[in-house]
């Protein structure tokens, strides 16, 4: 472990250590960077993700850094039955005390008229039905977990939206309705885990530069890199930096909502692309 964060870990409290954290969508990105960033406060990483190769990569590189435990599991969070099975054999295995809900994605940018129905299956199924799959199961053990365990041993659902899914932005329409959705149903998670010890909270982040416009814009790396043109966007690491931050604290403290965005975008419209000059 670095000397500096040594010393900011002296500072602040520890509320992870020995915890058990679910991530999905965990061998790229925001989910990636989150997982090696987490070792540094000793907890037990249970990752998911569709590509096995990536996860036991992952796995090896984070295994030279932690004695802690670390396990992965294939999984596309689409698929209702194996995500059922696979969290049921997590849980015989282990608990989960924090639930980071990564896994999702934009598919293209065409007008509603033009869409593709296809992306927008594959994003509703995706970022909606999955986030919802993966979620019913771990919260209902965290909640037979709440009845039984002291009022210190706290859980957390972290639910990844987007700015998109407050403002609506020319061609955004099925992605900007997911993440809409996600915000929607955070919110409702919150209300029926009124009087447990759950926390849930939204991440509702602006342009992070990460392979999510790649992904979007299906290989034309060109249209990918210009959507980051101009200004400095976030990185994995910002958007890491505020989860770490929203799990590591006491158990009474529960933040339900956090924007953040680039200094130099304010919301969709608003997006500063002279801020490199
Ligand atoms: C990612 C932010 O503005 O590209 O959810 O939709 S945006």
């Amino acid at each position: 472990m670095c000397r500096l964060l040594t010393n900011r870990l002296n500072f602040m409290k520890n509320y992870l250590k020995n915890k058990n954290i679910f991530i999905s969508g965990a061998t790229s990105g925001i989910g990636e960077k989150l997982a090696m960033d987490l070792i540094d406060y000793d907890v037990n990483l249970i990752l998911v993700a569709r590509n096995y190769k990536k996860l036991e990569n992952l796995k090896q590189s984070l295994g030279k850094k932690t004695n802690n435990k670390i396990s992965i599991f294939k999984l596309d969070v689409r698929h209702k039955k194996n995500v059922t099975t696979t969290i049921a054999q997590i849980l015989e295995k282990q608990p989960i005390d924090i639930l980071i809900n990564n896994a999702g994605l934009a598919l293209g940018i065409a007008k509603i008229y033009a869409g593709d129905m296809d992306n927008w299956d594959n994003m509703i199924d995706t970022n909606i039905k999955g986030l919802l799959y993966v979620s019913r199961p771990i919260i209902k053990h965290m909640v037979a977990k709440s009845n039984e365990n002291d009022k210190n041993n706290c859980s957390h659902i972290i639910n990844l939206g987007s700015v998109a899914g407050k403002i609506s932005y020319p061609g955004g329409n099925v992605y900007c309705a997911t993440k809409a959705a996600v915000h929607s149903i955070t919110d409702s998670m919150n209300a029926d885990l009124f009087a447990t010890n759950i926390k849930v909270t939204t991440i509702a982040p602006g342009a992070v530069e990460t392979n999510f416009s790649k992904i979007r814009f299906k290989g034309d790396d060109k249209k990918a890199d210009g959507v980051y043109d101009g200004f400095q966007p976030l990185v994995a690491e910002d958007i890491s930096n505020v989860i770490i931050n929203t799990i590591n604290t006491p158990p009474h403290v529960n933040i339900q909502y956090i924007d953040i965005m680039p200094t130099a975008q304010r919301n969709p419209y608003l997006l500063d692309k002279n801020n490199i000059k």
